[in-house]
């Protein structure tokens, strides 16, 4: 077992006014996003951890990602400086729930001009690989290299050029296990491990996230599905249709440390 919590925010119902690069998939659906919701929190809550369920913020339409405005590892915790305008704020609103495992010595900030999101963020280990992207900037991953070394941690810089997030195409399922897709595929930095490519037309479920032993997929997506369960993980499956229309995963809707 590795991950003893979770955190998670309830969605809002400003969460149809939430970001998007789809807009041809629709509007979310508040009533649906909180029963996927729900059932999101019910599969983690099969998996050994305990769940800190915060309420819903109206200010932020995205705050239900709760990912981004936090990194969160054994070590420290780090408020990040999330690089998309609206959702800066959340970083604010993360505190509190962070002080409740963590010293204020143990929590460290990114701080202006360096932005950086969570999503970002992939954790293999003591090394962090970090996307540079739209949202996480050259300062941002310097601040968070620094950081992560006074702590006995790596960190390594991957140029995104499709993807939001690094966590939108690649995620790591621990026993040198990878799900990559897309740009992720042939790009340098992985070859160690086992990757597994997934297929374009299923690329949204790249974001599967591993939790004590446990994976939770993407409902709707087969290949993937079949993939992770030829591994021999433990697999639920979880609907995520009105977080897809946001750009969100599986992973972005938790803190997992
Ligand atoms: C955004 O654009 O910020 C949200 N609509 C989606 C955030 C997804 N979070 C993540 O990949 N960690």
């Amino acid at each position: 077992k590795k991950f003893s919590h979770v955190i998670v925010r309830r969605p809002c119902r400003a969460m149809v006014e939430g970001i998007t690069s789809a807009p041809e998939l629709g509007k979310p659906d508040y009533e649906l996003a909180m029963r996927e919701h729900d059932d999101y929190i019910s599969a983690l809550s099969r998996c050994d951890v305990d769940i800190t369920i915060l309420p819903a913020d109206e200010r932020y339409p995205d705050s239900c990602f709760v990912e981004d405005p936090a990194l969160i590892t054994k070590a420290c915790a780090i408020i990040t400086n999330p690089g998309a305008k609206t959702r800066n704020g959340e970083k604010n609103e993360i505190i509190g729930a962070v002080r409740e495992f963590f010293p204020a010595d143990k929590i460290e900030y990114i701080h202006d001009p360096g932005t950086l999101e969570g999503g970002d963020v992939m954790m293999a280990g003591d090394h962090f690989y970090v996307g540079r992207s739209a949202r996480t900037n050259e300062e941002g991953i310097k601040q968070l290299t620094e950081i992560l070394a006074k702590y006995g941690m790596t960190c390594s810089e991957v140029k995104l050029e499709e993807v939001l997030h690094l966590k939108t195409g690649v995620n790591y399922l621990e026993d040198n296990n990878m799900l990559v897709s897309g740009e992720f595929v042939n790009k340098e930095g992985f070859e160690k491990y086992n990757k597994y490519e997934i297929p374009e037309n299923e690329a949204y479920a790249a974001n599967c996230i591993w939790v004590n032993g446990t994976v939770i997929v993407p409902e709707g997506y087969p290949t993937v599905l079949e993939t992770v369960k030829s591994l021999g993980y433990k697999v639920l499956v979880v609907d995520t249709s009105e977080y897809r229309k946001l750009d969100g995963g599986l992973s972005c809707l938790s803190l997992r440390f």
